[in-house]
């Protein structure tokens, strides 16, 4: 059942990455929802009514989170539920046109199950979930590296960075350095690929979902840094990293 599933999902990522790739040749329209940097394109909308449309036919009982508005009221976490970034970094899908991804992830009663982050440019799928392992295409990942802070590259979200809430200059100075990419899911692959030790940001529930199921595959850590739980369906003040510097972490903003 799960592998059927997953081979739909998987088959819908790479459909979505195939539409998206179209669209950029297009004039696609830019839009701005609430201020100057937060911005909303026909190709975000379109893949979100694709995406979405699928799933009812691959999954009709199941409820739908999505970014743009496609998608279900969803106040219960009960039976099969899929979260939908339709494309996640659209100031990079903008100014960029690399550094994007499309997520989808499904929870099962609220336990994450599957989780889909597909790099558009660099033709790569992450999938998997605790009954699968995680993947990249066709090759398994293995856990990263347990860095400790001292020696990792570390990726902090710029609204975070502006805010005094943390004193996150303290853990920016037990780093081996500052990365940042400006698309939760490229940011969440770095961090299971080994290539940031952490990642800190305030994450909706379609930037979090998909990498959160992967992260806790491989053994990372998933935390809210101000919450005892994350929680699926609101936003979260999230850390993901390895066991090591989540410990060193908690130990300097507590
Ligand atoms: P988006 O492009 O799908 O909106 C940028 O640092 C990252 O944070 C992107 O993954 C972006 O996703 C997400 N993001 C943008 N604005 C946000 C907000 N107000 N709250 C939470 N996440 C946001
Ligand atoms: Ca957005
Ligand atoms: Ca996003
Ligand atoms: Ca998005």
């Amino acid at each position: 059942m799960m592998e059927k599933l997953d081979k739909n999902l998987q088959d819908l990522m790479w459909q979505a990455r195939e539409r998206t790739l179209r669209q950029m040749q297009t004039s696609f329209e830019v839009d701005q929802k609430t201020q100057f940097n937060d911005l909303v394109t026909t190709v975000d909308k379109d893949n979100e009514r694709f995406i979405d449309q699928a799933l009812k036919k691959i999954d009709p009982t199941s409820q739908i989170i999505s970014e743009e508005g496609f998608g279900d009221q969803v106040s219960s976490l009960k039976g099969r539920v899929y979260i939908v970034d339709p494309i996640d970094g659209t100031l990079n899908f903008v100014k960029q046109k690399t550094n994007f991804a499309i997520m989808l992830a499904c929870y099962e009663d609220g336990q994450p199950k599957l989780g889909y982050i597909m790099d558009v440019m660099n033709k790569r799928l992450y999938h998997g979930g605790p009954e699968l392992g995680v993947w990249c295409n066709d090759t398994q990942l293995t856990a990263p590296q347990n860095l400790s802070l001292r020696d990792s590259l570390i990726d902090i979200n710029h609204g975070i960075l502006l805010s005094s809430k943390y004193d996150l200059q303290t853990v920016l100075k037990h780093a081996s350095g500052l990365r940042l990419y400006g698309s939760a899911g490229i940011e969440m692959i770095n961090v299971l690929e080994g290539r940031l030790g952490m990642y800190l940001s305030y994450l909706k529930p379609w930037d979090l979902a998909a990498g959160r199921v992967l992260a806790e595959t491989l053994g990372l850590v998933v935390k809210s840094i101000d919450k005892p739980s994350l929680d699926v369906l609101s936003s979260n003040f999230v850390l993901v990293a390895t066991k090591q510097v989540a410990t060193d972490v908690f130990a300097l903003v507590n």
